[in-house]
This record gives C-alpha cells, structure tokens and sequence, in this order.
C-alpha cells in the first residue's frame, strides 16, 4: 500500500502542448492530481494516480532524444561500453524515442520498441526493425517467434513511466537469453531527493526508482540486479543491470555499494520523503518570491527549454505569462505552440533569446553544462540564468 507524501496539484498531461489557444483547447485539457507516496513493502515511490498511457504516447509525441549533445554522448557511449562488456548478437531497445541510441548498433543487430508512432516512423525510416507498440508479454512473444532470445535489452527513461513494472520484468524474462542482460536506466530517486529536483515527478514519471525498491521486486522472480551504477544524465540517474537468477553473472562490489549508501539515505523510510516534502513547499515559496521580485523590478523573464519537468514547476508553482514572457526551445514540433496548463508561448531559442532578455529560467537545468556553453554571448552581455535545484538563485 502506498502512503502519499507529495501533493503537486492539479497538472496537466505533460506532451499535451496546446497548438491553439481558445475556449474549446482550453476546455479539452486534461488534469489529474499528481501525488506522491511511498511503499513500504517494497520501498517503491510511485505516483499515487496513473494517466492511461493511451493519452500520453500518442501519435503527437514531442520529446526527442536528439535535441541534446549530451544525451548523444552519452548514448554513444554506453552503447560502446555494452557491446564491449556482453558483445551481444542481438540487441533489442524498449522505448527508442528517435533512435538515439540504436544508431549506434547495426541495422541487422537490433530491434526497436517504441508505441509513439511519430517516433516509431523516425527509426522505421532509417531502416530499423521497430515494432510500435508498448512493452508487454504479448510483444514479446511476438518478437521471440521471428528471432532467437535477446542477449542484451536496453532502456533509457522509459521503464519508469510504465505503471505495470511485473508485465515489464515478465515479457523481459521471456525473450533474453539465459546469459542475456537486461540494462535500464532512469532518473534515481536518491539525487531527486538530495537536489529537491520535484519536477522529475510529472505524469509519465509514473515511479522514482532506489536500488533497493528494484531489489525487492525482483525477489520473488526468476531476475536479479547483479550490478549498477550512478550516471549523470538527467540530474542524477540510475543504471540496473539485471540477469537471470541461474545466469553467470555474479553481484558486484558496486551493488553492494550503492545500496548501503541508498539506506543510510533512508531511502526505505517514510520520513526521509516526508522531509523532501517540506523542502519543495520551501522551493516553491522561493521561486515564486524571486521571480515576483524580478518582475517588479521591471526585468524580462523567459524560460530556456520547454521540459516536461518545467510543466511541473509551472503548474504547481502557479507560474504564467505574468512571471514567464515565453519558452525558449530547439525541437521544431514544440515551436509554435503552448506549454501545457499554463499556455505560455513556446518559440525558437533564435527567436526568443533577444537583447532584451534578462533572465532565463533554467526549465532544462539538468543541460546547464550544455546550455551555458551555448549561450556564451547571452551571459557575456549581462544575461542571467535562474534555477530551482538544488536551490532557488540566479547563477
Ligand atoms: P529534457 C522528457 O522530459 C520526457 P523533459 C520523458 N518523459 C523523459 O523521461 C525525459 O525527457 C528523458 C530543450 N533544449 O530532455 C530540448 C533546448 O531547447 O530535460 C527539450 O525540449 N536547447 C521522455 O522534457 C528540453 O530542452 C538545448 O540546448 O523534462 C529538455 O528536456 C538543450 C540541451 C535542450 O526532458
């Protein structure tokens, strides 16, 4: 039984970017209370209301993968780094967005999973197998007729917006091979915690994983975690390797590791997510407080990266066009449009990051490396950016 700790308000779906903006738009929006809890049983920190997925992976999907040279380094890299460690013969990808990372592999050597059909089109195209549908058991038996076991399944940021994790771990159990390796990678609740990075929680974030919530799982399945590691992406994610119970695969020095550091941050107990509560009611006063301020002062705010995660922050912070002029972002299919609930105009960043701007609130904090590389002449003459993680100032 999950008992909430966070109540981030009435939000809306957050790939719903409005393309107009009137009565009829304004009425069709869906909200939905985004909450919080923990599970005690199994340490898991979940949402405590799940949108049906059918209205979030749609055939209008904005995000893509590609929009940072960060997140294609990095999967440039852990794609070299798993060939190299399991040299797999066949690879399969759930979630593969606009094959990020399966370009890196080739055409022969992998499959593709991805149930936003905008997205699946992209990779069909470049002449990857993709099967456009979400991850089931009856997908991979599907799969498993046409192809001999997986060696190594992949997964970025898409197994934590599946609410039903036992099909997730099932349809893995049918399809990899008895030496096969499952590697799945997701924002980790530990630096949620530790930054106060709340708008990491937002409809398709359906769970926050620990090491030790996956454990638990994982216990009375034929699967184990035999090894993770911390990676930077994303503010602070996790990296699960996980392999048969009868497989040949030992748990690591790392594991063990991770996990001792996980408990003495009490990431099995309530408390510790009762107090990150408190800290984001504090976050937000802050935020609201500083930006009122700016505007007082008669200073132009703009927000760099329309993120989902900034979805969150606008609508629990009850941040608008009063506060936020409009949002600056790269991907072509949210130009044009409006953020969800809050309706502030999203444009290009050539566009939008003129002379007169001078604040830009970080919405793609977790890109700030990239970012202020980037916009070298905005901060040269005098521009400021804003961020809420892990505090709320102006950097
Ligand atoms: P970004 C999405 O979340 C949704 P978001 C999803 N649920 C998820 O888990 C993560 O991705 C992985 C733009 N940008 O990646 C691109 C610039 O404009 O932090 C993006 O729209 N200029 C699948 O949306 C946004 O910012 C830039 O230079 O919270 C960043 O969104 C850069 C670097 C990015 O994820």
């Amino acid at each position: 039984m999950k008992k909430k700790f966070l109540n981030l308000g009435d939000q809306p779906i957050t790939n719903s970017y409005l393309s107009k903006i009137n009565k009829k738009t304004i009425k069709n929006e869906i909200f939905y209370n985004l909450s919080v809890g923990f599970d005690k049983k199994n340490y898991l920190v979940s949402l405590m209301n799940h949108v049906n997925p059918k209205i979030q992976y749609t055939n209008n999907y904005a995000h893509r993968a590609s929009q940072s040279k960060t997140m294609k380094k990095s999967f440039r890299q852990v794609a070299l780094k798993l060939k190299k460690r399991f040299k797999p013969l066949k690879t399969l990808e759930i979630g593969s967005n606009d094959g990020t990372f399966i370009k890196n592999f080739q055409k022969n050597k992998i499959i593709a999973v991805e149930p936003c059909s905008n997205l699946a089109n992209i990779t069909k195209l470049k002449g990857f197998k993709t099967y456009n549908e979400f991850w089931t058991k009856k997908l991979a038996k599907k799969i498993l007729t046409l192809n001999k076991s997986i060696d190594l399944i992949y997964s970025a940021n898409t197994i934590s917006h599946i609410p039903n994790l036992k099909e997730v771990f099932e349809a893995v159990s049918i399809i990899l091979s008895n030496n096969g390796v499952f590697v799945f990678e997701d924002p980790h609740v530990s630096s949620v915690i530790k930054i106060n990075s709340y708008d990491q929680f937002y409809d398709e974030h359906a769970h926050s994983f620990s090491l030790l919530a996956i454990s638990k799982i994982l216990f009375n399945t034929d699967l184990k975690v035999f090894d993770a590691e911390i990676v930077n992406t994303h503010g602070g994610s996790i990296r699960f390797y996980i392999c048969k119970k009868n497989s040949k695969f030992n748990e690591t020095k790392n594991l063990k590791l991770i996990k001792i550091r996980e408990t003495k941050q009490g990431l099995d107990k309530y408390v510790t997510y009762k107090k990150f509560a408190d800290r984001v009611k504090k976050s937000k006063k802050n935020l609201i407080n500083l930006l009122k301020k700016l505007k007082k002062n008669k200073k132009k705010i703009i927000s760099y990266g329309a993120s989902y995660k900034s979805t969150t922050v606008f609508n629990y912070c009850d941040i608008g066009r009063g506060l936020i002029d409009y949002v600056i972002d790269t991907t072509k299919n949210k130009q044009g449009k409006f953020t969800p609930g809050k309706h502030i105009p999203i444009v290009s960043p050539k566009k939008g990051l003129t002379k007169d701007v001078d604040y830009a609130f970080l919405g793609a904090w977790n890109f700030e490396n990239e970012i202020r590389k980037k916009e070298k002449k905005f901060l040269k003459r005098g521009g400021k950016f804003i961020v809420h993680v892990p505090s709320v100032r102006i950097i």
